[in-house]
């Protein structure tokens, strides 16, 4: 037994972290449930490094230095769990599955007590930086028995990409915090492509401006404070042109936006655990609509009413829009935070909000300057109440808010749709307002379900007698 560590799941992430740690010196077993995937690896790829061929689950097991580890790239569900078992049957008390796919942390919660029951380790891994990542350095969030990343921590490390020296892969917490925090990672993902896309969409029917100068304002906005990888690559995807028809690529591509799940996960706990991810769920529900091709076709020749006129100054509102993005990011990701602090609070998992901000600084597909920021803000105060009070963001956005309004304004009396744009905008503008109606609303509730409210006056519950009088007694 000679490998430090086990990959079983070969498909394109599976053989592409493989890879990453034989480049790293690490001496890898390699399984697959069907063989060829094996072979096709270490016939393509053998000579990079040292891997050992196994067919079998006890031939893999057995290729393994102890404390084993291994792992587990395969499908997302079923698929999972059956490898999972399979495993555990195989190895000892101590040995290590690590389960790298995007998991449910449900799930994981489940798997991990099921796994410790029986004696063994396990680790539920985010793992972010789609297929090239993986081979040359994803953003890693293990989660599980602090023991276990001990031995663990240095081999993923190795593999992760690094910031300044620092890895992209931390211990982030007990059982499901690991694929907890990879959700709420993507879903923030989801509201940066939403905020892009209602960017370019501006860029383009506001201003009227041609693809290949849209390209170019992205292009500039990746040299400020937006520099990140999701800026940079809309520059690419803009700047594509289409060799059958000579059009640019975003033209001819059917704008019915898909989902693989795990954006809508991250709404459906934001909505369990109570916490208002606005951002995402714009960005999650714009992804529906857009593809609603049906129903969108029939309203197609709904009226627009009297629209206005287009901004006379291009370049005034194309840095308007620029401040409206950078404000609406900070929107997003201060909810993400608090989806991650209620996470935390709510399974006890005691989270470090810098930490996760640090090990998305490279690797991932939300990689940004941006994020040094939000390290830099936990650094001054671990127990922000919000992120857009850190006195960094607060004063960016006091900035861009002037902007932000008139790109709402305008986007709405020219009638763009800008979901996440004007969401966010009523966020920032409630959370900052002395009183929402919030309070009719807990009238109503008391009125037609006697469901009390409290006054500001006075400490206690009240309730007013609505068809009796209409006095009001403490109940
Ligand atoms: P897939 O998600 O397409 O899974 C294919 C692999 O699962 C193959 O190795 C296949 O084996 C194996 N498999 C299946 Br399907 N059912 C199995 C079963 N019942 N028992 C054993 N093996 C089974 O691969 P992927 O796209 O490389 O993704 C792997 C994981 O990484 C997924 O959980 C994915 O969500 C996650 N992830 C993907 C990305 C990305 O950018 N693609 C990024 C981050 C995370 P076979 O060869 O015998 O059919």
């Amino acid at each position: 037994a000679r490998a430090q560590i086990g990959v079983t799941g070969l498909a394109v992430m599976g053989s592409n972290i493989a890879r990453n740690f034989a480049r790293h010196g690490h001496t890898v077993a390699l399984h697959n449930r069907s063989i060829a995937k094996t072979d096709a690896l270490i016939d393509k790829h053998g000579s990079e490094g040292d891997f050992v061929r196994t067919e079998t689950i006890e031939e893999f097991i057995a290729a393994l230095e102890k404390p084993r580890r291994v792992l587990i790239m395969v499908k997302a569900g079923d698929a999972t769990d059956a490898v999972i078992n399979e495993l555990a049957d195989a190895m000892e008390e101590g040995d290590v599955i690590i389960d790298g796919g995007n998991s449910l942390y449900t799930d994981t919660i489940r798997r991990e007590k099921e796994m410790s029951d029986r004696g063994l380790n396990f680790v539920g891994a985010g793992i972010s930086g789609g297929e090239v990542g993986a081979l040359e350095g994803p953003s890693i969030m293990p989660g599980g028995p602090k023991e276990a990343y001990e031995s663990l921590g240095p081999l993923l490390e190795s593999i992760s990409a690094h910031v300044d020296g620092t890895p992209c892969c931390t211990h982030i917490g007990p059982d499901g915090s690991g694929h907890f925090v990879k959700m709420v990672h993507n879903g923030i993902e989801y509201a940066d492509m939403q905020l892009i896309g209602e960017a370019y969409d501006l860029l383009r029917k506001a201003l009227d401006l041609p693809v290949d100068k849209i390209a170019d304002v992205f292009r500039n906005w990746n040299s400020s404070d937006l520099e990140s990888y999701l800026i940079e690559i809309t520059a690419e995807v803009l700047s594509q042109t289409d060799d059958e028809t000579g059009k640019p690529l975003v033209d001819v591509i059917v704008d019915a936006a898909g989902q693989k799940g795990t954006g809508r996960w991250t709404v459906k706990s934001a909505l369990d655990l109570g916490v208002p991810t606005t951002g995402i769920g714009e960005a999650v529900f714009s992804r529906a609509l857009s593809s609603a091709l049906d129903q969108r076709k029939a309203a197609n020749g709904l009226e627009s009413g009297e629209l206005g006129s287009a901004p006379t100054d291009t370049d005034q509102f194309i840095d308007d829009i620029r401040s409206a993005l950078y404000a609406s990011k900070v929107v997003a990701y201060a909810q993400g935070f608090d989806q991650i602090a209620a996470g935390s609070k709510e399974y006890d998992w005691n989270l470090h909000p810098g930490s996760m901000a640090t090990i998305w600084r490279g690797g991932c597909i939300i990689r940004a300057q941006f994020l040094n920021r939000i390290v830099e803000a936990y650094d001054e105060n671990a127990d922000l109440p919000s992120l857009l009070l850190a006195p960094y963001f607060r004063d960016a956005v006091e900035k861009a808010v002037d902007s932000w309004r008139r790109v709402v304004v305008t986007a709405t009396q020219m009638g763009i749709p800008v979901p996440a744009f004007a969401s966010s905008l009523s966020y920032y503008d409630a959370l900052r307002a002395d009183r929402l109606p919030a309070a009719l609303t807990q009238g109503l509730r008391d009125y037609f379900g006697a469901h009390t409210y409290q006054r500001i006056d006075k400490e206690g519950t009240f309730h007013t007698l609505w068809s009796e009088g209409r006095t009001e007694v403490e109940a």
